[in-house]
């Protein structure tokens, strides 16, 4: 099946998912804790996560899949052949929980071990946001582009790793360097819309110390189409088979260089 219609059927799936988000009640009390600090999944995270296995089987049956909630959640080797749906059924659980907005729908298609198709839906602002390898970013339908500014005008947002504690300190640290760098900071809670954020041009660098691969797949596309450096936080290609750091720079900061960790507080971050 072509991209386009690959395309065309990942995101009928992802306004579907968005329209279960919006019908949700109760959230408070279908809400249990994962392992670790912050880590919350609702009865709505697993019911979406179901309705997107079944409906992207549709759209390529051939596909394995990868999803947050699907308690494997680890990379088999097998992955890194053929079609691989990852996906992240309510991306900003925490803020879907808490009634902030947004939280997102996160679909990525592998192909061969890499990114060949990204899709990110807000269902609140019924903004879509797609991407397929080398044919540019969109978002409903307009082709977006990166932000030219340099770092000293633009925002840097970054993401908390709320799960992992021992990476705070040095997640505030750069937040506090950063401040000095740019026009501000701001954090949204959601990895997917922070990269989208990036690809339509409204920020200069997004950070996280571990993310989940299918917290950024699809967004790390989408930005990357847009004109943005996405990479870790060493400035080392990303990998799609682990938790990694993420680092994503607008062309604007990417082309003035001297952003990352080791450049603004002197540490190499590895992961
Ligand atoms: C979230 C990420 C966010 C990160 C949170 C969490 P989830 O994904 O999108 O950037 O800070 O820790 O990982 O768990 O809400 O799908």
């Amino acid at each position: 099946m072509d991209a386009e219609k690959l395309t065309a059927g990942i995101e009928a799936a992802a306004r579907r998912a968005g329209a279960i988000m919006l019908s949700a009640s109760d959230i408070e009390r279908k809400t249990s804790e994962k392992e670790g600090h912050g880590n919350f999944v609702t009865e709505y995270d697993k019911k979406i996560q179901a309705f997107l296995f079944d409906a992207l089987r549709e759209v390529l049956p051939e596909a394995n899949f990868l999803g947050e909630e699907d308690g494997a959640g680890n990379f088999r080797e097998e992955y890194r052949k053929g079609y691989l749906f990852v996906i992240d059924p309510i991306d900003g659980t925490a803020n879907f929980l808490s009634g902030f907005r947004p939280s997102v729908t996160s679909i990525a298609l592998l192909k061969d071990g890499e990114p060949y198709i990204g899709v990110v839906y807000d269902p609140y602002d019924d903004l879509m946001f797609t991407a397929q390898r080398g044919k540019g970013a969109f978002r409903n339908g307009e082709r977006i582009h990166s932000l030219e500014r340099d770092l000293a005008h633009s925002l840097v947002d970054f993401g908390t790793a709320p799960y992992y504690p021992e990476l705070q300190d040095l997640t505030f640290a750069l937040a506090r360097r950063y401040m000095n760098l740019a026009m501000d900071i701001r954090h949204a809670g959601t990895a997917a819309w922070d990269l989208c954020l990036m690809a339509q041009g409204s920020i200069g660098i997004f950070y996280e110390l571990k993310l989940e691969v299918w917290d950024f797949a699809a967004g790390a596309l989408i930005a990357e189409e847009a004109g943005c450096r996405v990479t870790d936080a060493a400035g080392l290609p990303l990998t799609y088979d682990r938790k990694t750091s993420v680092m994503a720079a607008s062309a604007g900061v990417a082309r003035e260089g001297c952003y990352l960790p080791a450049d603004v507080l002197g540490i190499n971050v590895k992961n």
